[in-house]
């Protein structure tokens, strides 16, 4: 029984320690398997490109917190994402600069910045902001509680919503049915959705015409989740005033893309979370001795679902 490592090779050090400590063998990089039947459990961001040369596959691990990038599991194989709370403060932190970067103007005043102008606009305090967001799981219940506590008038929506979520100072958390309410309400837009077939495309002409206009949009989800001629139109109307996007499609996007140039758009090249080796490394092996015991399997990913 062992683990094939396919991700970055500066982590391997950390997870072989990891791994060995706990008794545990690793492969790092399919040409290190001695032998395909060994391997039982797959933790990698660019899966193989043959599944089916290990017999023995119990589970493929994304070192992700997001499973869109991964094909349909064979039958029997479970799918997990890496459960990490370093990917998930980072996340909430990047969504908290995200957010006061629009709240506060910042694209307006690098731009100015830029051409040498010295030129105020009304500063409006964090209680007069609805910020939305989409996707209240693990990542945007912590980051609408940060928010909230910043003093932002904080609404989630998720599949399930309905009522407030369980936290002190409850959010309230509207249900996909209300979405024209929640977006409504919506001045900041924060996508952190997973990126399925029903959320696909979902920050599009339609979601942006039910926002308030000139509401700004901050999106950690992922590139599949925007449409880029619709969120060009957006800005050139007027209905969105400003951008910040940590995800785009394709990745790495293109140097000469509209997006770099666009004054009123700040992008970074999908770095709010980056997965910390040893927190990996610690998720893997808990999927491991889960499939052992028999027990539930920490980041299971709903296959049907798709997260
Ligand atoms: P979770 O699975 O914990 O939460 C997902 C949330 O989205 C849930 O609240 C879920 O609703 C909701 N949701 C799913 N589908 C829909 C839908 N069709 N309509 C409305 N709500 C929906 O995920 P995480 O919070 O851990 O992560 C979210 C995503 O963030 C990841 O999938 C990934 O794409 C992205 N991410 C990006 C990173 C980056 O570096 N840019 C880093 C890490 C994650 P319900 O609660 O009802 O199930
Ligand atoms: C993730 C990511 O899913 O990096 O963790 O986007």
């Amino acid at each position: 029984m062992a683990l094939l490592f396919l991700s970055t090779p500066n982590r391997a050090p950390v997870w072989r320690a990891i791994l060995s400590e706990a008794g545990e063998t690793m492969f790092e990089g399919e040409e290190a398997v001695t032998d395909p039947a060994l391997v039982t459990e797959i933790a990698c961001w660019v899966p193989p490109k043959d599944l089916g040369r290990y017999p023995n596959l119990r589970a493929v691990i994304s070192v992700g917190a997001g499973v869109d990038h991964l094909p349909p599991m064979p039958p029997g194989v479970a799918l997990s994402r890496t459960l990490a709370p370093g990917i998930e403060a980072m996340v909430r932190d990047w969504v908290v600069m995200a957010t006061l970067l629009l709240h506060r103007d910042l694209p307006l005043y690098i731009d100015q910045a830029r051409q040498g102008l010295w030129r105020p606009h009304p500063v409006q305090p964090a209680t007069a902001r609805w910020v939305g967001i989409l996707g209240m799981g693990r990542i945007g219940r912590l980051a609408a509680h940060s928010l909230q506590a910043l003093g932002f008038d904080v609404a989630g929506l998720s599949r399930s919503g309905g009522g407030r979520d369980a936290e002190p100072g409850s959010v309230p958390v509207f249900a996909e049915g209300d979405v024209e309410a929640f977006l409504a309400r919506s001045d900041l837009l924060v996508c952190l959705l997973p990126l399925t077939s029903e959320t696909r495309g979902v920050l599009g002409a339609g979601t942006f015409a039910a926002l308030p206009a000139g509401a700004g949009l901050i999106h950690a989800g992922r590139g599949g989740h925007l449409d880029m001629p619709a969120l060009r139109e957006a800005l050139d109307t007027g209905r969105l005033s400003g951008a910040v996007l940590d995800v785009t499609d394709p990745e790495p996007l293109p140097a000469d893309h509209w997006l770099w140039r666009d004054p009123r758009v700040i992008v970074t090249p999908h770095v709010a979370a980056q997965t910390d080796p040893a927190e990996g490394a610690r998720h893997a092996l808990a999927v491991i001795r889960a499939l052992r015991l028999g027990i539930a399997v920490p980041g299971l990913v709903d296959q049907q679902k798709g997260y």
